[in-house]
């Protein structure tokens, strides 16, 4: 018999073959798209945000690890075709929501590479002055609405700008990214509730990493997936391959389409892993090493899109080289303003806490 971990729900047997199951269940990958749009300009923009998400993590994680970065990071290496995939569709007239694990989706959305890198080295030219940090970048002149340390805590935001985008009559989309921790938090049903009664124009993008913090996905949730709980709502519900950017690419564009036309809220489940710990110093022992688990680690997103790009004439190896070192050096160039950046001063600490 099937060796049954301890503490698992009765009907699991085999944690190996539940954790293949999972990842595979009804997903859908660049094979089952057709994606039109994809130009040369655009698969360049795309590959070159994807690598400065990674050498931006790569980055915050050595200076984290050399003590140079003051607090907590939750690195985002290995999501990096969501963030990407879902921002190439959005303006600076849009909306994000981000999370705990917010770098990508901040650097996906416009944020200015140095900017953020100086907040979360805490110094006093970051985009919130060093106050913030890692969990509480915002940017509102480019619709980021603010990384956020409470789980969950994007939903409300999220649905209450796009609930103002409605009265306002205009067509600006938000996105809500969240994890597979968060989609378990009461205000996911809340406001996928809300969402769907008001045909709001926001899309729930979800991260499901197969993780929170230490516990598997396939343990506290209910559902098979995150993506049926849709149906409860009645809006549409779609599992992608979130390793697979023109997958990605192509179900948030439907739905960010949907979304503008006034037709309402899509829920997005995009199936990914993170390649660190939780958060940086975290030992990840309850981690797969070995079969499915670190097979599906192994799948680099950024590969992935390598292999597609070169298969589709849209961008030669060459080429793709050359992005990734112009990549190094911009977030070089930022790491290095961060370093030579001022602390803030002392007297600044009561500026910008209350309104006039
Ligand atoms: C409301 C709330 N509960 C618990 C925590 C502690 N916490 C921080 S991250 C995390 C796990 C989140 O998992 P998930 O939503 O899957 O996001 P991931 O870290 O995998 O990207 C928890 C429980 C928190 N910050 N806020
Ligand atoms: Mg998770």
């Amino acid at each position: 018999m099937a060796k049954k971990a301890k503490g698992m729900p009765k009907s699991v047997t085999n944690v190996e073959s539940r954790f293949k199951e999972l990842v595979d269940l009804e997903v859908r990958t660049s094979a089952d798209t057709d994606v039109k749009d994809l130009t040369k300009d655009k698969a360049k923009d795309i590959y070159k945000n994807m690598e400065d998400i990674r050498n931006f993590e790569e980055n915050v994680k050595r200076f984290f690890a050399a003590g140079e970065i003051p607090g907590f990071v939750h690195l985002y290496s290995g999501e990096e075709a969501i963030a990407t995939g879902v921002c190439s569709h959005l303006s600076n007239d849009d909306y994000i929501t981000s999370t705990h694990r917010g770098h990508g989706h901040c650097v996906a959305k416009g944020g200015d590479l140095k900017e953020m890198m100086a907040e979360i080295f805490g110094k006093s030219t970051g985009v919130g002055k060093g106050k913030g940090g890692s969990m509480h970048i915002a940017d509102i002149d480019k619709g980021i609405l603010g990384a956020n340390g409470m789980v969950g805590g994007g939903f409300g935001i999220a649905t209450g700008a796009a609930m103002r985008n409605k009265y306002k009559k205009n067509d600006r989309v938000v996105v809500c990214f969240f994890g597979d921790g968060a989609a378990n938090e009461g205000l996911f049903h809340e406001c996928l509730n809300m969402a769907s009664i008001w045909s709001l124009p926001v899309v729930f993008v979800n991260e499901n990493n197969l993780y929170a913090e230490a516990t598997p996905q396939w343990y506290s949730s209910g559902s098979n997936t995150i993506a049926e709980r849709a149906a409860a709502y009645n809006m549409p519900g779609v599992r992608v391959n979130g390793k697979d950017l023109v997958a990605v690419y192509d179900i948030a564009g439907e739905a960010i389409e949907r979304a503008r036309k006034g037709e309402g809220p899509t829920l997005i489940e995009c199936v990914t892993y993170r390649q660190h710990g939780h958060f940086e110093g975290d030992e990840q022992l309850y981690k797969a090493t070995t079969g499915e688990e670190k097979e599906w680690a192994s799948v680099d997103p950024l590969n992935v899109f390598r292999e597609y790009a070169i298969e589709n004439g849209l961008l030669t190896e060459e080429e793709l080289n050359q992005l990734r070192e112009e990549s190094k050096k911009d977030v070089e160039d930022a790491v290095t303003f961060a370093k030579e950046s001022p602390m803030p001063e002392a007297e600044a600490l009561y500026e910008d806490v209350f309104a006039d």
